[in-house]
């Protein structure tokens, strides 16, 4: 029994029902054709009634627009028009000929024509043109042909809809699909004006909300919109999908769209997750949501204690999605599928049904030989915890939160791991709470891999064993950090496994970029400072060496020590000059407020400079970091950020270790190297006595 509405919602203001469901609108491998007929027979029982087709790669729907279906493809296609229809569901057939159309040339219009008419006789009756994602510059034609970009669309798009006899659904996807891609703004968008103005009103208009991938929509920026496009638009809403970002899925409920929208829109259309089954959770939420006002479909479970919105609870939607699909989960999809639940209790094994090999029964081990394997199988809790670890594009669900909390506090008191202070007995208690909750990602994924429904286990698969390792590197960190670890299972030992460094080139790309860290913000409270990070240049000299002067006079040292200049003072103070690509400043809005450079080879200058480190440990560790960042960042994130580029670049030098020289007076510093994680202390008698150096291989 599905909990959830089955009516369809009334027609909203305006003309013609609320449209409303999915649109296969990504990029990658497009759904089966399978795939497509079982999301027609969900969208029913769920009361969503419209599949926009528009698979981007696809070769005949983008690349290939032109070249008509061949008699095979044709087949499907009908095929596939016939059970929507079987399900009442409104298959719309998109078209994206903007790769390469020149508007202005009438035989790309009749090729336009004869491939949606070729796809009518197919027996579709609702068609869509859409124009995101194309370069905006006219060809040299164009421009003579049209007054602007938006002239030629809507020029096509009116002829098009014409000559299909005006279908009552038929809808155009502008280029300006979001406010954030409109110049200057929404209202004075002289593109969106032309097309609100120019567009016939038949048509209707499809929008993504104030971004691509828009974290809240809200009726004041529909409101807004409406009024340039002269009617209320279609939502294009890909806050489920993730083609952009292999590592991510999104099972979290459609949230952060008052349904006080529904009335001010024509219709919402989910583009999700590329892999089908888990879009599950997005498919039935927007179910929920779009029956969830009052004088909308039946519902059976009361929605509506949020104080935010009276008519959904994204929390009550995400339960009654989540416990519907851990039954389709136990549901088996392959033949003979059904031995796995039987085995669940070792007793219960007498009863399996499933032996093909008939000659000697069922195996049943005997006395002293090993049990059957027992393997449990998920609940609704699995479910949650799932959904909250792969939750929505810019929000973790509450466990995620929670374990990222914990392993903050862990980490930046970890002081009192070891040493016997007030909060000992806390730190040690915590690290058992997120051991804990470590364990139960990971019996969560023991319980997932025994599902019956190996389908949606295969989609699932990649994301959970990722999210399981780095889980498990959380875990042993906080052991290592208890002193209970292995030092072969820390984070960034010697030599660590690839899984211990993960995210391939883009990941060593991304942490090289200034932007990298800013995700921080799911940990600490939005930062008020910005700070850029930016190369080095000559003229910095002088702030660089201030900077280095301040920090001297800040240390706390023994007054009688004149101390002979280390490597890193040498650099700072700019008489050895950094290694190319490896010199790094942070600003904020006061100016230069902190350097991290590097030397791929510190042997040379070791020779000349106060030895801090062996030859030995030189061969080890050849190349050499130094950072400062004033007082007045408290933000440790550019620092780490400054490292991580420079790590990455003496990486690629073909450096196989890096050190750093501290002076044990540089609490900040030092404090900062030992919560890095990744550098260790090296203990070595050559070094001057208030000298610590830190290493790490790379
Ligand atoms: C887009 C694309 C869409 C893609 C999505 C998420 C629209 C209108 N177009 O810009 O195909 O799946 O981003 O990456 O959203």
């Amino acid at each position: 029994m599905s909990t959830q509405a089955g009516a369809q919602r009334p027609a909203p203001a305006g003309t013609g029902r609320f449209i409303s469901g999915v649109v296969e609108g990504f990029y990658g491998r497009p759904w089966t054709m399978e795939q497509r007929t079982e999301l027609f027979k969900r969208e029913q029982r769920w009361g969503l009634n419209t599949y926009l087709y528009a698979p981007k790669d696809d070769y005949k729907h983008r690349m290939y627009w032109r070249d008509l279906y061949s008699p095979e493809e044709a087949e499907q296609l009908i095929a596939l028009i016939s059970a929507a229809k079987q399900h009442n569901v409104e298959f719309v057939y998109a078209i994206s000929p903007g790769l390469d159309i020149t508007f202005s040339n009438p035989k790309e219009v009749t090729a336009l024509k004869r491939k949606l008419e070729q796809v009518k006789e197919f027996g579709c009756r609702s068609f869509s043109l859409l124009f995101d994602d194309i370069e905006t510059e006219m060809c040299p034609a164009d421009k003579e042909a049209f007054s602007t970009f938006a002239h030629a669309q809507v020029a096509i798009t009116n002829q098009v809809y014409q000559h299909l006899g005006e279908p009552e659904v038929f809808l155009f996807c502008p280029t300006d699909y979001c406010a954030a891609f409109c110049t200057p703004n929404v209202l004075q968008s002289s593109y969106l004006h032309t097309v609100g103005e120019q567009l016939l009103p038949g048509i209707d208009i499809l929008w993504t909300g104030p971004k691509v991938v828009s974290h809240k929509i809200s009726v004041e920026s529909i409101e807004e919109v409406s009024s340039v496009l002269k009617r209320a638009p279609v939502i294009w809403d890909n806050i489920h999908a993730n083609d952009y970002d292999p590592q991510r899925l999104f099972l979290g409920p459609f949230k952060d769209r008052p349904t006080e929208l529904i009335p001010r829109l024509k219709g919402v259309l989910t583009n999700p997750n590329c892999e089908f089954y888990p879009n599950f959770v997005a498919i039935h939420t927007l179910a929920t949501w779009c029956n969830s006002s009052a004088g909308g479909g039946s519902r059976d479970v009361e929605m509506g204690d949020e104080a935010q919105d009276p008519g959904y609870s994204p929390h009550k939607a995400l339960m009654l999605a989540l416990s519907d699909w851990l039954q389709e989960l136990m549901s088996t999809d392959h033949p003979g599928g059904q031995c796995r639940p039987a085995r669940l209790k070792k007793e219960s094994s007498d009863e399996e049904p499933m032996q093909t090999d008939m000659s000697d029964g069922p195996y049943n081990p005997g006395p002293g030989e090993n049990p059957l394997y027992t393997a449990e199988l998920p609940t609704l809790d699995d479910l949650k915890l799932l959904s909250d670890l792969f939750y929505l594009p810019y929000e973790h669900g509450a466990t995620a939160r929670t374990m990222l909390q914990q392993l903050d506090w862990l980490k930046e008191h970890s002081q009192a791991a070891a040493a016997h202070t007030d909060e000992t007995a806390e730190w040690h208690s915590r690290a058992q709470q997120f051991d804990d909750m470590c364990d139960a990602v990971v019996q969560m994924f023991n319980r997932l891999s025994n599902v019956p429904n190996r389908s949606i286990l295969y989609d699932l698969y990649n994301y959970i064993c990722d999210i399981k390792s780095g889980v498990g590197l959380a875990r042993a960190y906080v052991k290592t950090l208890g002193g209970q670890g292995q030092p072969s299972a820390q984070v960034m030992n010697e030599d660590p496994e690839p899984w211990g460094f993960r995210g391939g080139l883009s990941g060593e790309f991304q942490r090289m970029l200034p932007g990298h860290g800013n995700r921080d913000l799911f940990k600490h409270p939005p930062m008020t400072a910005v700070y850029s990070i930016r190369p080095y240049c000559s003229e910095d000299k002088l702030e660089v060496q201030r900077i280095f002067e301040e920090m001297q006079r800040g240390e706390v040292r023994a007054p009688q020590v004149s101390q002979p200049p280390l490597i890193s003072d040498a650099l700072s103070a700019g008489e050895l000059s950094p290694s190319s690509q490896c010199a790094l400043v942070v600003e904020d809005e006061i100016g230069v407020c902190g350097y991290a450079f590097a030397l791929t080879d510190a042997k040379l200058p070791a020779a000349k400079f106060q030895r801090a480190v062996s030859d030995l440990v030189l061969e080890e560790f050849p190349s050499l970091v130094v950072v400062q960042v004033l007082p007045r960042v408290t933000d440790p994130s550019p620092a780490k950020r400054m490292v991580g580029q420079l790590l990455s670049s003496v990486r690629s030098s073909g450096s196989r270790g890096v050190f750093c020289e501290l002076r044990l007076s540089n609490r900040r510093m030092l404090d900062f190297f030992s919560k890095l994680g990744s550098f260790k202390p090296l203990h070595m008698d050559t070094a001057p006595q208030d000298v610590l150096v830190m290493a790490t291989s790379l």
